[in-house]
């Protein structure tokens, strides 16, 4: 049995997905890891004083800095001679897509034996539902209201696994909470790699999606099966697609359970499916491949 070192009776809401990957994630990184966690919704509902949920040590950084602070506690483990200790820096979307986002770019670039986690809820959750640069193409947030005007954001995702591969990690994957296990599997592969490595997890948020707190898997799934959300690793540059749906489904079935998308019309939703035939066929290409080209000023 593994030891559950995020534990039950912390304060997230029914159904959180990121709750579930931080349970995940923590048991496939075991006892002997330290943890900095960015400001968020998984820092608020499981660190009040005098309770924690974690049963791993874990410092609360600023919203900015968990990867600046994960870089120092493995230099100073380094320098006590705990070399093996697994460091590990977690932020949600906002806090590692935008706003984290520098310390996580000059860490990866120094090269610190450190794993970065970005919990993808799909926006600024724990203060309202604001849009982050993972957001995705066509939701409703509170700072992307749909309305007359809108049809909610109106920009792509930004694609920081391959902006981090860029950077020359070595080991960078996808992951969902609809797949705990190729997710712990990715995360125990990135902690035998010296050096930076990088895992981008799917987190289904019922409330900011709006859905049933009983779909988060449901809704992670869809995301999987419709190619909305892929599943990829590359190691040493190699890329390779983790699943592939024997029939992907159509966007739309992903779309239509979440209330963010309600407002999108037929024109929106082609764009959408579009969007998604086109990465799929692009990620596809690059099988096989070696990406440390990319790496190659
Ligand atoms: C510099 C700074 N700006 C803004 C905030 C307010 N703030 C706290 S949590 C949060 C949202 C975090 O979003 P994300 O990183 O996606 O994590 P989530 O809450 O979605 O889990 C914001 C904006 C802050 N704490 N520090
Ligand atoms: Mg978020």
């Amino acid at each position: 049995m593994e030891d559950d070192l995020f534990a039950s009776g912390h304060r997230a809401c029914a159904g959180c997905g990121s709750a579930l990957a931080l349970r995940h994630l923590t048991k496939a990184a075991g006892k002997n890891s330290v943890f900095t966690i960015a400001t968020g919704c998984m820092e608020v509902v499981s660190t009040q004083y005098p309770t924690t949920a974690w049963g791993v040590p874990l410092i609360h950084t600023t919203f900015e800095n968990a990867a600046s602070v994960a870089a120092g506690i493995k230099e100073a483990l380094n320098q006590q001679g705990k070399e093996d200790t697994n460091v590990i820096a977690l932020a949600g979307d906002g806090g590692m897509v935008d706003i984290g986002f520098r310390a996580l770019s000059g860490s990866l670039e120094r090269g610190h034996d450190v794993l970065y986690v970005c919990y993808d809820n799909g926006a600024y959750m724990n203060t309202g539902v604001q849009k982050s640069g993972a957001t995705p193409f066509g939701a409703s947030t509170t700072t992307t209201p749909a309305g007359k005007q809108s049809h909610g954001k109106s920009e792509w995702q930004k694609n920081v696994p391959f902006i981090a591969l860029m950077h020359g990690v070595n080991y960078v994957a996808t992951a969902s909470i609809a797949d705990l296990d190729d997710f712990k599997k990715k995360v125990k592969k990135a902690l035998e790699v010296e050096g930076p490595k990088y895992i981008h997890v799917h987190c289904p948020c019922p409330i900011g999606w709006g859905f049933d707190t009983s779909e988060t898997i449901d809704q992670g799934r869809k995301a999987v099966e419709s190619g909305a959300w892929v599943l990829y690793e590359i190691e040493d540059g190699n890329f390779s697609i983790s699943y592939k749906p024997s029939e992907r489904i159509p966007v739309k079935d992903y779309l239509s359970g979440q209330k963010r998308f309600k407002h999108l019309d037929e024109d929106d939703v082609e764009t959408i499916q579009d969007h998604v035939d086109r990465n799929w066929e692009e990620l596809k290409k690059l099988e096989g491949l070696d990406l440390d080209l990319l790496k190659l000023l």
